[in-house]
């Protein structure tokens, strides 16, 4: 029997790395975010993966994605971002709202939609990709941090709440994550400032890092619950503290 794994945000950076490699570790896997042509081609490099627009921040969008499934083992609730660097004197209440509802509401969203489909297959697992950001404050990261904060809280409540249904709670804490989108959204399309993040950085991870991490502890028997893999390049010994070399 082939399980099904739903990978939200997967038209780029670690969501798409984390569609491939369950993929290859032999799911089914239906990968949802806006952007259909990318998923398209995704799908079309991949033939069991299926794609499906997905906006989370639209209940009905994550109400057709869960009329589409005919079963559901493993969500990864990815879909997110930071939007905005100002101090939170100067934050836009509009970058708070938004990331607010991406990374928490659109998590939650997803999550009752899915969760009888997880607890019916027997052996669910359900993956929050918070962040280092979900533990530790900076200075302009105040919105995205309070979201990543909230999602953490949502996956500790859950895994309470779920004891004793077959249903694992996992949470993914990535560092710095050199991907196609992160930077350049909470940059609003500035490249060269996006690119500025990882200067320097010997070798930031990779989506594909991450990707590993999520199969890795998706596939654990079914009594074995990873319950919080927080994951840094070995530049990044803290959340201010990294190596950088040149320039
Ligand atoms: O970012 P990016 P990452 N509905 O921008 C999707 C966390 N994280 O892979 O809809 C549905 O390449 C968007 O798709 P689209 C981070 O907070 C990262 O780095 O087509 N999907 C795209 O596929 C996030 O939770 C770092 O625009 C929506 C995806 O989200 C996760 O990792 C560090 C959507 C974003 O891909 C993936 O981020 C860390 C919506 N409304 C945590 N809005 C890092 N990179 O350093 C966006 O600690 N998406």
């Amino acid at each position: 029997m082939r399980k099904t794994a739903v990978v939200t945000g997967a038209s780029s950076g670690i969501g798409e790395a984390t569609a491939r490699r369950l993929a290859a570790e032999g799911f089914d896997v239906v990968a949802g975010a806006r952007r259909r042509d990318r998923l398209d081609k995704l799908a079309a490099e991949t033939p069991s993966i299926r794609p499906v627009t997905l906006d989370v921040t639209a209940q009905e969008s994550v109400d057709a994605l869960a009329a589409s499934l005919e079963r559901c083992d493993v969500l990864v609730n990815n879909a997110g971002g930071a939007y905005g660097l100002e101090p939170v004197a100067e934050g836009r209440l509009e970058d708070w709202r938004h990331m607010y509802d991406v990374n928490v509401l659109g998590s939650l969203r997803v999550t009752q939609a899915l969760l009888p489909r997880l607890v019916e297959s027997g052996d669910g697992v359900l993956v929050m990709l918070t962040s280092t950001a979900a533990f530790d404050a900076y200075e302009g990261g105040g919105g995205y941090v309070a979201a990543k904060h909230a999602l953490r809280t949502m996956a500790e409540t859950l895994r309470l709440e779920l004891v004793g249904q077959p249903v694992r709670i996992v949470e993914i804490a990535p560092g710095m994550v050199k991907t196609e989108g992160f930077a350049v959204t909470r940059f609003r399309g500035d490249e060269a400032a996006a690119a500025r993040v990882y200067a320097g950085v010997p070798d930031p991870l990779s989506s594909d890092d991450v990707a590993d991490a999520i199969a890795w502890a998706v596939t654990r028997p079914a009594h074995v619950n990873v319950d919080r893999m927080v994951i840094r390049p070995r530049a990044q010994a803290a959340q201010h503290k990294v190596h950088r070399v040149g320039g």
